[in-house]
């Protein structure tokens, strides 16, 4: 535990700074950005015996590590080429080039970000940044502009919801009782965190804007500013969730219509109110006609007309709108047929192309539900060519069994992101590359994972998705297992073994699939939910079945599975450009993961792996319970050995019993629902009850 928070240190205990913090280096440049870089460095040389200094003379030289701004002449080498290295492109403001020359390291940037962000390259490099020859200068850059976590946090315990919609790590880092809570020190130490996995923007407050959060638009903006000086140091801008009827719930406005000239003019006032606080504030987040929450379609208005209104009001600051695409009917008629849920987000966006503001950007989901173990990418993604696109993610565990089980998500975001609309000819371009373009693509956006537990995130093991989470933004071809291993060598690098490789081999075994073996025993081959309404835990078959939230798998005797073709189904493949339309139209051709998403196929129907259907589901849930059931034998050969901290190692085998529960509760109702609906007994004769 971190001696100033409590907390767990995660990724950045002391002895990650061991390598940077024995060395002695030189830290140029003003600004908040460069003291931290400073500070940082400061305090690993106290802890491990290095020097520190800020001015480049020769008395206090030679240095080994050397951070400074390229326009900074007296300590810039002549020796590293930065233009060359950073080729065509210009570093911008977070880029960095790296480079070893005749024993000593730079890192050089243009703007102080970059300097930040170089100094995590070094500590991710640890002991090897100092060694062996010289390393050619190379240039880093985010692949995002926006890198954003967005809190789903309420000021006060919400009744059905909680502190934190769909938290599961304890109550808020930011808020209790209805106000701030006033663990600072905790808000820096997550900025740190966020800032070494590349996050430079967060939203502090839920998207389902409460009356108390409405507020801190106004007269409760201090509390926000509090946090915005926090994060400032870590170059995190903040954003904050609004809520679209704030005119008329703050303004005493009978209207929040859009078009009308009062409701622009508060708006535009309140953005000024804001930057007054926060001069470098990000933005707006809106949930806006969704699941309830107040938006333009309650005065006849498009979306458009009302993310353009807020772009308006944010624009003489440089501040942008983030629009949910979230908008759904989530009152819908289950005996309804022709409803489809899934083809919402495109039907109600798709035709405003265009129409957006250049400082709005629409929030996509990544799949066209709701963060299901297994989606196809939303369609919506490759249909906005004119309108700046993010995608968000959720790293907090919702449907993915909320921080009690282990859930690795980097494999499902890395398939999301390296995901080609176009296939592979034509535009070639995949998920990343359009979020990431730069005058098209708002980046990558999640929603947190993290509460005021002293893991951070419930799950010692889901701090893993928050790390990977930062660093695919920042690089999106990264690949997972090698995420893992900086998150291991990070978190876990100072043993008091000093080896290694037998945790990394047990974390590996653990995490590396833990994303399959959850979709093994949950619901089959991407027909999605069969959760516990509500509160999403656990199985349900049925539980969303007859219910408005257009969730439905229509198991019946003789088949389940949704029909979303064109040809006989709700037409939702149409949604998707060539070669997707056809792949996924055709139930020959559609990939068997995504079977039931988009087909409703006879028990009997034979998969591309060669089994039915039927008896795909009995074999993938005996199957993903024993994989649970191996995942906590694994870890329990780590008991008592010294290679995690004890408490951690309780905190993991605990939740790992509830996951072997949970997982052989899954398989027992799965399978029975299912043996009971078609009546195809399990060809290996085995038990169901
Ligand atoms: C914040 C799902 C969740 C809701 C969440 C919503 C959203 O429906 O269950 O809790 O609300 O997504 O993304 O807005």
């Amino acid at each position: 535990m971190d001696t100033a928070t409590g907390v767990h240190a995660a990724w950045l205990p002391p002895e990650a700074f061991r390598a940077l913090g024995s060395h002695r280096v030189l830290v140029r440049g003003d600004g908040p950005l460069a003291v931290t870089v400073y500070e940082e460095v400061a305090r690993a040389c106290v802890d491990y015996g290095g020097r520190v200094g800020r001015s480049p003379d020769a008395e206090a030289g030679p240095y080994d590590l050397v951070f400074a701004l390229t326009g900074d002449v007296p300590a810039l080498p002549a020796v590293v080429d930065v233009r060359a290295a950073a080729g065509a492109e210009p570093l911008g403001e977070e880029g960095f080039v790296f480079a070893r020359v005749g024993g000593v390291c730079f890192v050089l940037a243009d703007a102080a970000a970059g300097l930040l962000y170089g100094l995590f390259h070094v500590v991710r490099l640890g002991g090897s940044a100092f060694e062996g020859g010289d390393v050619p200068a190379a240039a880093h850059r985010p692949a995002m502009r926006t890198r954003m976590l967005d809190h789903w946090d309420n000021l006060e315990v919400h009744p059905v919801m909680g502190h934190v919609e769909r938290g599961y790590a304890g109550g808020s880092v930011f808020w209790r009782d209805g106000g701030p809570r006033g663990d600072l020190p905790r808000v820096r130490a997550y900025a740190r965190l966020l800032a070494a996995t590349g996050i430079n923007a967060v939203s502090v407050n839920n998207v389902n804007v409460h009356t108390a959060e409405t507020h801190l638009l106004t007269d409760r903006l201090g509390d926000v500013a509090e946090l915005a000086d926090v994060f400032r140091p870590y170059g995190i801008r903040l954003h904050l969730s609004v809520n679209f009827a704030s005119p008329v719930v703050l303004g005493a406005l009978t209207t929040a219509d859009p078009l009308d000239g009062e409701v622009r003019a508060w708006w535009a006032k309140a953005a000024a109110g804001v930057y007054q606080a926060i001069p470098d504030f990000g933005g707006f987040v809106v949930k806006a006609d969704s699941e309830g929450q107040p938006g333009p379609f309650s005065y006849g208005r498009s979306h458009a007309d009302g993310a353009n209104m807020l772009a308006e009001a944010l624009a003489p600051f440089g501040g942008e709108v983030h629009w949910r695409a979230f908008v759904y009917n989530h009152q819908q008629d289950w005996r309804d047929r022709s409803t489809d849920r899934a083809r919402a987000a495109y039907d109600h966006f798709a035709p405003q192309d265009g129409e957006f503001a250049a400082n709005v950007v629409l929030q996509v989901k990544h799949g066209p539900m709701d963060f299901q173990t297994r989606e196809p990418v939303s369609p919506v993604i490759a249909a906005m060519p004119r309108t700046r696109l993010a995608v968000e993610l959720q790293v907090t565990q919702e449907y993915t069994g909320q921080q009690r089980h282990v859930c690795y998500l980097a494999p499902m975001w890395s398939g999301v992101l390296g995901f080609r609309p176009w296939g592979d000819g034509g535009e070639a371009r995949d998920v990343a590359a359009l979020a990431a373009d730069p005058a098209a693509g708002g980046g990558l956006v999640a929603v947190s994972n993290v509460g005021d537990d002293p893991y951070w995130t419930g799950h010692p093991l889901a701090q893993a998705n928050l790390y990977a989470f930062g660093r695919l933004a920042w690089a999106p071809d990264s690949d997972p297992a090698a995420l893992l291993d900086e998150w291991i060598d990070l978190t876990f690098g100072a043993l008091p073994s000093g080896d290694p490789a037998p945790l990394r081999s047990t974390l590996h075994a653990v995490m590396d699939g833990s994303w399959q073996t959850y979709e093994r025993y949950t619901a089959p081959l991407g027909v999605g939910f069969m959760v516990r309404p509500g509160h999403h835990y656990g199985p349900d078959v049925d539980g969303y079945e007859y219910t408005p939230w257009g969730t439905y798998h229509y198991a019946d005797r003789d088949g389940i599975g949704v029909d979303r073709t064109r040809a006989t189904g709700t037409g939702y493949t149409g949604q998707y450009p060539q070669p997707w339309s056809e792949v996924y139209e055709s139930a020959e051709r559609c990939p068997d993961e995504l079977l039931l998403f988009f087909h409703h196929v006879p028990y009997g129907h034979v998969l591309h792996s060669g089994t039915t259907v039927i008896q795909h589901i009995y074999d993938t849930h005996f199957a993903g319970a024993l994989e649970a059931e191996a995942m906590r034998s694994r870890w329990a050969e780590l008991a008592g050995g010294g290679l995690v901290d004890a408490a951690l190692h309780t905190r993991v085998a605990e939740r790992l019993d509830e996951q072997v529960r949970c997982a052989q509760e899954w398989r027992d109702q799965v399978n029975a629902y299912f043996l009971r609906k078609s009546g195809v007994p399990d060809a290996h004769g085995r038990h169901i009850p």
